[in-house]
């Protein structure tokens, strides 16, 4: 797993003219960086918000955040779907608007388990024919490759992974490998809860458990999946933690917070 860390992310953020900050659009308020907005801010960089992830969000509720970005926080926000390769030209676009400079290198930076990766394939894959490197960085193309994706538009290929902030389950699951958790079933459970608060159909929808106990999903989880004890039968309910969790951060479990109202 790759560690996040400030002083990688401060090398990247000196090279790039533009800072596209992934968040998850499930839950953009908890999965963002006000450190790394100070950051590129106090660096005189545009920050565009990229909320991935919106196949798994109804398009109001992402246009709903996406008028808080813009109009509270100043900032400007798209929405799409690196899965499904999904709004990746409105991107271009805004980060043509944003940064007049040409060409432009843009960096992608973000918490872990945003969808960073998955992006910069996505933007690389379809221009990969174009790679070529980027003018007036001498040296910097040692370190990272830098890719046309579009323009005069370039993506630098290697991503800044931030430091998750705040506290709470959001920061430990996506600070330590599931399979290292201290206590995985108490982060599950919260995962859960946290989930449950704002779709309580999202277990019923992911694995066919109709209940809003956690603990009585947990065990479902884990008979359905044969994950029991040989002896005794009990089910083990600290794997059935991890496959939530690692479903949770893989995308495949849906619910969305609302946006604040206007
Ligand atoms: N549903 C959904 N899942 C996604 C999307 N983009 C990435 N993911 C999943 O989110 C998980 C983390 O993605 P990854 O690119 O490795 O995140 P990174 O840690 O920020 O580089 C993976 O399981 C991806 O398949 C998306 O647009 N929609
Ligand atoms: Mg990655």
């Amino acid at each position: 797993m790759q560690l996040a860390n400030w002083r990688l992310v401060k090398e990247l953020m000196r090279t790039v003219d533009a800072v596209l900050e992934v968040v998850d659009a499930r839950d953009p308020q908890s999965t963002r960086s006000l450190r790394l907005e100070r950051l590129a801010e106090r660096q005189g960089l545009p920050v565009i918000i990229v909320m991935n992830k919106a196949d798994l969000v109804p398009r109001n509720i992402c246009e709903g955040w996406k008028k808080f970005f813009e109009l509270r926080e100043g900032l400007r926000a798209v929405y799409i779907s690196a899965r499904h390769r999904m709004g990746t030209r409105v991107l271009r676009k805004v980060l043509r608007e944003e940064v007049s400079k040409s060409p432009l290198a843009a960096g992608v930076f973000g918490i872990p388990k945003v969808g960073k990766s998955t992006l910069i394939n996505v933007l690389k894959g379809r221009h990969s024919a174009s790679t070529s490197p980027y003018p007036g960085l001498p040296g910097y193309t040692k370190k990272a490759q830098v890719f046309r994706i579009g323009g005069n538009v370039y993506l630098v290929d290697t991503p800044g992974i931030v430091p998750p902030e705040g506290v709470g389950v959001e920061r430990e699951i996506r600070l330590t490998p599931v399979d290292t958790l201290k206590n995985p079933v108490k982060a599950g459970i919260e995962v859960i809860k946290k989930v449950l608060s704002h779709n309580p159909k999202a277990f019923l929808e992911a694995y066919g458990i109709d209940s809003q106990t956690p603990e009585e999903i947990l065990e479902f989880i884990a008979r359905r999946r044969g994950l029991i004890y040989k002896k005794g039968g009990e089910p083990i309910l600290q794997e059935a933690a991890k496959v939530v969790i690692r479903d949770y951060l893989d995308g495949k479990i849906t619910f969305f917070v609302k946006p604040p109202r206007p």
